[in-house]
């Protein structure tokens, strides 16, 4: 089974980031993963549209943007007309009054529509957007930093998105604290893709492309 592979260009080295996205590209990434954050909605400012415009003319691979901002419809013009068709734009459901709109708006633009679950967010909540996103995100560590500790927990909601998921069109993704061990149990199970972050891919002193190569030519459980 195929399983994607994302940058989580939030940890790369900004000293030289056009030098990363090449790496990357030539490393054999599928996707550059862009975390917008507003110092609202999550405590932190990670990466600007400047940086995601920048990314965006230095690749042809897919963007994935993660918007942990509060009322996303605000500005998601700023981000759609900053995107391509193949680039996806994931909103947090609890951060917007009326999050269907705003995924019509993504739709409309014609960027695939994605929503991020917390971890203390339950599928419940945003069952009915199932039916109109192609895209959920798993968060697997609250949203605002990179390098924090997986939560157990959270494994409950894959089990239940899963199996949603075969009467759906959504795909479901991963995003934080991401190791080996997760991608090994969890890409069997129909997790079509991971974001690497600190633990697996950046600041390891060793090239993207062998960190990458060892993950696709791993074991799967
Ligand atoms: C967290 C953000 C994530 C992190 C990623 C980093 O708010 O949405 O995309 O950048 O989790 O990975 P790691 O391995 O450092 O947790
Ligand atoms: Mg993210």
């Amino acid at each position: 089974m195929g399983f994607e592979l994302m940058a989580s260009m939030m940890c790369a080295n900004y000293g030289n980031l056009e030098k990363e996205v090449r790496d990357l590209e030539e490393g054999g990434i599928d996707s550059f993963h862009i975390d917008i954050m507003d110092g609202r909605y999550v405590p932190n400012f990670a990466m600007s549209l400047n940086d995601l415009r920048f990314i965006r003319s230095a690749t042809s691979k897919p963007l994935d943007v993660h918007l942990m901002v509060e009322h996303p419809i605000n500005t998601i013009e700023l981000f759609t007309r900053a995107l391509r068709p193949g680039d996806t734009i994931y909103i947090h459901p609890e951060a917007e009054y009326h999050p269907s709109t705003t995924l019509q708006k993504i739709i409309d633009a014609g960027i695939t529509p994605g929503i991020a679950l917390n971890p203390g967010t339950s599928v419940d909540n945003s069952r009915m957007l199932l039916t109109i996103v192609k895209k959920v995100l798993v968060m697997s560590v609250n949203p605002g930093n990179a390098g924090q500790m997986f939560l157990p927990y959270i494994r409950e909601k894959y089990e239940e998105l899963l199996a949603i998921k075969q009467e759906k069109e959504f795909e479901i993704y991963w995003d934080g604290a991401c190791g080996l061990d997760k991608i090994k149990t969890y890409a069997p199970m129909g997790v079509k893709g991971f974001v690497l972050g600190t633990t697996l891919l950046f600041g390891k002193n060793r090239p993207y492309k062998e960190t990458l190569d060892e993950i696709r030519s791993m074991e799967l459980d």
